[in-house]
C-alpha cells in the first residue's frame, strides 16, 4: 500500500509525510536502501525541533543551574525549570515539584526501589509485578528484596500475552507493600489496565509504580486520572534526548522519602555532623543535572502535543493492524503477543530462523528492527522461545516501510528454507 493510501481516510489533520519531514535522520540510506526505522521501542528518532533546542541551549544559555547569580546561570535555570513545567503539563501532574529529573526509566525505578521501598520492607513482605516486565522493573525490586527479605509475587500472563485481572487480584494480600507494573509491554505490546490496577491496589492500601517507558509515546498519560503513586519514563523513547528521564511521584510520597544519592544541589545545609535535605524535587537531583537533556525533552513534549496523541495512536493502530495481517501471511511466522489491548509493537518468531538472522537480513534491506529477548527474559521463558524479532512503530512510520519489513522477513524465510 502506498503512502498516499495511508493518508487517505485518516481523520488526522497532519499526514505522516509531514511528520517524516520533521525527522532529518529518516532521509538516511542503509546498505543503499532508504532507512525504514522500526526500532522505536528501543529509542525514537529526534525531530529537528529537539535538535535545535539542544543546539540553541548550548549556543546561547549554557551554564550550571541553581548555583550562579549571573545571567547565564539564571537563563539555564529558567530553561531547566520550564522543561519541568512542560513535563508536569504533559502528564497532568498537580505540581512541578512532583517531577524529578533522572537519567531514564531505569533510574526512576531504582530511585523508588531504594528510597521508597527498601525502608518500608520487612522479611516476608511482597512486591507484586507481572510476568511481562522489562528487567528494569524486575531487578531493582530483586535488589530491594535481597536487602530486606521481601519477596516478589508475579502476576502470570495469558497465552496471548494479555494481563490477567483475576490473577492480579488474587495476589494482592495483607503482605503486599507495593505494586510495580508496566503500562505497555516492550516485548509484547500489551497495554495493561493501569487505572484499574491502581484502583484495586489502592483499595487494598497498596501504592503503585507504573513503568511508562513505552506508554509515554503511544498513549495519553494522565497521572491524575491514573491515580498512580509513581510513574517512570525515559525522554529518549518520546523523541527526546538520551540521558534524561522522569520520575513522577505524588508530592506526599516524595516528601516521605530519604534520598539515596547525596551531593551538591540536593541539600539545605551541610555540616560534618548532619545534612538537611532540600525540598522535593531537588533532594532527588544530586549533582549537576542533564540540563540540555531536560530542555530537549521539553521540546519533544511540545512536538508530541502539537501532533496530538489521538492522531499518533490512530496512525499506529493502522500500522500494527497492517503489519500483523501481512506478516501472518508468511508461512512459519508466529506473532508473540496478540492481546486485544495492544499498541505499537509486533513481536514475532519465524520457524527455523533465529531472530538475530531475521534482524541482520532485513537490515540489508534498510529495515531496522530489534532481535533478541528485549531485556524481558521472563517473557521469553513464558513462551518457551529464545527471543523474537520485534518491529515497533512511531508516528513517522508508513505502510511502505511495513511492506519493506515483510519482504525482508520473507526473504529470510526463503534463505533458510
Ligand atoms: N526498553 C527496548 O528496546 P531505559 O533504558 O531506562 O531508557 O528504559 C528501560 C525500560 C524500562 N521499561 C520498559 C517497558 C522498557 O521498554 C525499557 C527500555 C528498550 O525495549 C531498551 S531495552
Amino acid at each position: 500500500m502506498s503512502l498516499a493510501l495511508v493518508g487517505a481516510g485518516r481523520e488526522a489533520a497532519v499526514s505522516p509525510k509531514l511528520w517524516r519531514d520533521d525527522f532529518p535522520i529518516l532521509g538516511e540510506r542503509v546498505h543503499g536502501k532508504p532507512l525504514a526505522y522500526l526500532d522505536n521501542a528501543a529509542t525514537t528518532q529526534k525531530p529537528q525541533a529537539v535538535i535545535d533546542a539542544l543546539a540553541g541551549y548550548y549556543a546561547h544559555d549554557n551554564a550550571n543551574v541553581h548555583r550562579g547569580v549571573h545571567t547565564l546561570s539564571q537563563r539555564a535555570t529558567d530553561a531547566y525549570e520550564a522543561a519541568r513545567a512542560k513535563v508536569r503539563g504533559f502528564i497532568n501532574a498537580r505540581q512541578a515539584e512532583e517531577i524529578v529529573f533522572v537519567r531514564g526509566a531505569t533510574e526512576a525505578i531504582n530511585l523508588v526501589a531504594a528510597s521508597f521501598a527498601r525502608p518500608r520492607l520487612a522479611p516476608g513482605d511482597e512486591i507484586v509485578l507481572s510476568a511481562m516486565e522489562h528487567h528494569s522493573n524486575i531487578v531493582p525490586w530483586q535488589l530491594a528484596c535481597a536487602a530486606t527479605g521481601a519477596v516478589l509475587k508475579v502476576v502470570p500472563i495469558g497465552d496471548d500475552g494479555a494481563f490477567l485481572p483475576e490473577a492480579y487480584e488474587a495476589l494482592l494480600g495483607p503482605r503486599t507493600k507495593l505494586v510495580a507494573m508496566t503500562h505497555l509491554s516492550n516485548a509484547l505490546g500489551t497495554v495493561t489496565p493501569a487505572r484499574w490496577i491502581v484502583e484495586r491496589a489502592h483499595a487494598a492500601g497498596v501504592p503503585v509504580l507504573l513503568d511508562g517507558a513505552q506508554a509515554i509515546s503511544h498513549l495519553a498519560v494522565d497521572v491524575g486520572a491514573l491515580g498512580c503513586d509513581f510513574y517512570a519514563f525515559s525522554g529518549h523513547k518520546v523523541f527526546g534526548p538520551t540521558g534524561i528521564g522522569v520520575l513522577y511521584g505524588k508530592a506526599e510520597r516524595l516528601r516521605s522519602m530519604v534520598p539515596y544519592q547525596g551531593g551538591g544541589d540536593m541539600i539545605r545545609t551541610v555540616t560534618f555532623e548532619e545534612s538537611r535535605f532540600a525540598d522535593i524535587p531537588y533532594r532527588f537531583e544530586a549533582g549537576t543535572p542533564n540540563i540540555a537533556g531536560a530542555v530537549g525533552l521539553g521540546a519533544a513534549l511540545d512536538y508530541v502535543s502539537a501532533v496530538g496523541m489521538g492522531a499518533i495512536a490512530a496512525h499506529e493502530r493502522e500500522l500494527v493492524a497492517y503489519a500483523t495481517r501481512e506478516l501472518e501471511r508468511i508461512p512459519g511466522l508466529r506473532i508473540v503477543g496478540t492481546a486485544k489491548e495492544k499498541a505499537s509493537i509486533v513481536s514475532f518468531t519465524l520457524e527455523g530462523v533465529h531472530p538475530h538472522d531475521i534482524g541482520t537480513i532485513v537490515d540489508h534491506a534498510g529495515v531496522a528492527i530489534r532481535a533478541g529477548h528485549h531485556c524481558a527474559m521472563p517473557v521469553m521463558q513464558r513462551f518457551g522461545i529464545p527471543g523474537t524479532a520485534r518491529a515497533s512503530f512511531a508516528l513517522y512510520n508508513t505502510l511502505d516501510e511495513v511492506d519493506a519489513l515483510v519482504a525482508g522477513v520473507d526473504e529470510a524465510r526463503r534463505m533458510f528454507r
